[in-house]
């Protein structure tokens, strides 16, 4: 009996640390155990154990390993959403979804992160911009987004005139302007005053000036009336 207790004992190291294989903090960690995996929807665990939440994992490109915290694809979620809905997330991982603030937080603050942001306009082009540092405050902080490091991929720059914004929803104005840029430009996101790029807008398809600046844009690559076919922000800790 005595031995079989020591034998349990022993075990137990080996048995945790096996627990921990299957409990992904990320997509890169997802990545790093089998690179034959494709892209798709994974579970990870940003906060632990209890905080399974499912995320789509690019794993193609520059390298694969990327959790896909934002993605706009067809207009089939709705992401003019208050507070609540940002902070904790919302929509499909197989389709159009908002990772949520909370997760993201912790995605950035363990370990230093690269951003990725994918696009596609109605006419079949494909163009990026990509940060190589991005993270965000806690809640407290009202989640301000740090973000340097640009490269352009034909998108140009349209992020950095956000950085050391605080996240705005039409219910949380926390923007640098005297309106509520949440409000009038139909979305959600670290508005300054208000925005070069509104990727959590009205999902509109392509060239459409009806009301100014509330479709998916990017500035710096089709102007604010402009709405995109697809966009998608990733992150992925830094090599
Ligand atoms: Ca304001």
């Amino acid at each position: 009996m005595k031995l079989v207790s020591v034998f349990l004992l022993l075990l137990a190291p080996a048995l945790t640390s096996c627990l921990r294989l299957y409990l992904p903090l990320d997509c890169s960690d997802i990545h790093h155990n089998d690179k034959s995996r494709p892209s798709g929807v994974y579970t990870i665990y940003p906060i632990g154990a209890t905080s399974a939440v499912q995320v789509y994992c690019d794993m193609d490109s520059a390298g694969g390993g990327w959790t896909v915290f934002q993605r706009r694809m067809d207009g089939s979620v709705n992401f003019y959403r208050p507070w609540d809905h940002y902070k904790k997330g919302f929509g499909s991982a197989a389709g159009e979804y908002w990772l949520g603030l909370e997760s993201l937080f912790h995605l950035t603050r363990r370990k230093k992160v690269e951003l990725l942001v994918d696009m596609e306009d109605f006419s079949g082009n494909k163009v990026f911009s990509r940060y190589s540092s991005f993270s965000i405050e806690s809640e407290t902080y009202g989640y301000k987004l740090h973000v340097s490091g640009f490269t352009n991929g034909g998108a140009g720059d349209s992020l950095s005139y956000h950085n050391g914004q605080k996240f705005s929803t039409f219910d949380k104005d926390q923007d640098s302007w005297g309106g509520n840029c949440a409000k009038a430009r139909l979305g959600a996101f670290w508005y300054n005053s208000c925005q070069y790029t509104n990727p959590n807008g009205v999902y509109r398809w392509g060239a459409d000036a009806t009301i100014y600046g509330v479709g998916v844009s990017w500035v710096n690559w089709k102007g604010s009336n402009y709405s995109l076919k697809t966009i998608s922000m990733k992150i992925r800790p830094v090599q």
